[in-house]
């Protein structure tokens, strides 16, 4: 039986969408109202070419919330628990976003180009809620959501190969610093940046009608290292500790319980949404951290990817926090697990037990990253 994907103008394609499907992935997931690819079928080998050779993964739907105008500074600064007074023109950050009440919102890389601001967004409404922001305080800016769709290359030859098609100078950027450049003449922005801790970049399309081109211009130059389709690896990034909003926490979590502590600026001058309210937290102590789970035997129905719910995380008998996400690591050979438990648990630092279909398991606590 073959079941066909309906999309409607609600649940749009990428720019790289036919190239995608042409490539042969084999299932996908709704990320900010549009289709992203998650596998082309063997994800032992997409996990293997992704930590020793290189990747192309389709990931447009890190949607761009552009912020310009002449307030620009003021409302992105506003928006952002991060201390932005030193960012420069070419440098990307990771920060947070917090409400009122010092939620996490979203965790977004942004950058700062020359005449404007790209919130390059995770999975969450940013668009209504910057416009509202705006607004509600009178900021002279123009927030939209622009034509430009982030195409990453992960894996240690990423830079050799992003090298040939750019040049040298690539090799030079730093973390999450770009440049803007073009490739037969298609508007890009070239970022060294991307969901793995495998090295890549990150290019940014500024035109959407060229998307299927600049694939197979990528891949043409790839094939000599062997490139090929892959996506974001729930795998390499468990063992990378990188966070998945909205699959590690719930809406309810501050930053502090999502490992963002070193992303929010408590002891800064600027004023941003959450400020008082993460001060409050930080004084305090989170209720709960983010923490990685080392199962001590058994497997825990791994094959169940990603899990469809959290599972609660025991310790004699009572509900000490949440698991949201469990792994084989390959590198570690391991069965691996990523969890919010309560803090005073986490810092007596005694083995916990997780639910399992095959019952229960003993897991030791561990800090972030596995590796
Ligand atoms: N690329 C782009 N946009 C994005 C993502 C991306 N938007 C949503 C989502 N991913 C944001 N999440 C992350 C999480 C972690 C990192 C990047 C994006 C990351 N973290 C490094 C770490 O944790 O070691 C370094 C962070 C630092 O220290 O500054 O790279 O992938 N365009």
């Amino acid at each position: 039986m073959t079941v066909d994907l309906v999309v409607s103008p609600r649940i749009r394609k990428t720019p790289f969408h036919e190239s995608t499907v042409k490539a042969g992935a084999t299932a996908f997931t709704v990320y900010n109202k549009m289709l992203l690819p998650l596998t082309y079928g063997d994800l032992a080998e997409e996990y293997r070419r992704l930590t020793e050779g290189v990747t192309i993964w389709d990931v447009s739907v890190e949607r761009q919330v552009e912020i310009s105008g002449p307030d620009a500074d003021a409302c992105v600064q506003y928006l952002t628990s991060r201390d932005l007074s030193k960012m420069k023109v070419g440098q990307g950050k990771y920060v947070a976003m917090c409400d009122h009440e010092g939620r996490l919102l979203n965790d977004p890389v942004l950058l700062k180009l020359h005449d404007r601001y790209w919130f390059s967004i995770a999975d969450s409404e940013i668009l209504f809620w910057a416009r509202a922001v705006a607004a509600e305080r009178g900021f002279d800016v123009t927030i939209r959501e622009p034509d430009v769709s982030p195409l990453a290359i992960q894996g240690p030859l990423a830079e050799d190969l992003i090298a040939e098609l750019f040049g040298e100078w690539v090799r030079d950027l730093k973390y999450f610093w770009f440049d803007e450049a073009e490739l037969n003449g298609i508007p890009l922005v070239v970022c060294r940046s991307g969901w793995s801790k495998q090295g890549g970049f990150e290019l940014f399309l500024r035109d959407g009608t060229r998307g299927n081109e600049l694939w197979d211009l990528v891949v043409a130059a790839g094939e000599k290292y062997d490139i090929g389709p892959a996506a974001p690896n729930h795998v390499e990034r468990i063992e990378s500790g990188l966070l998945s909003y909205g699959g590690d926490n719930t809406p309810d979590s501050n930053p502090f319980e999502c490992g963002m502590a070193r992303y929010v600026d408590t002891e800064t001058d600027v004023d941003y949404i959450g400020k008082a309210a993460l001060q409050q937290i930080k004084a305090e102590g989170p209720a709960r951290l983010l923490v990685g789970l080392v199962i001590d035997d058994g497997t825990a129905g791994t094959d169940a990817w990603p899990l469809e719910h959290c599972v609660p995380v025991l310790q004699n008998e009572a509900e000490v926090g949440t698991m949201c996400a469990i792994v084989d690591s390959p590198r570690l050979g391991k069965t691996i697990a990523l969890a919010q438990i309560q803090t005073d648990v986490v810092e007596a630092g005694l083995p916990v037990e997780v639910t399992s279909p095959d019952g229960l398991l003993t897991a030791t606590i561990t800090a972030l990253p596995f590796i």
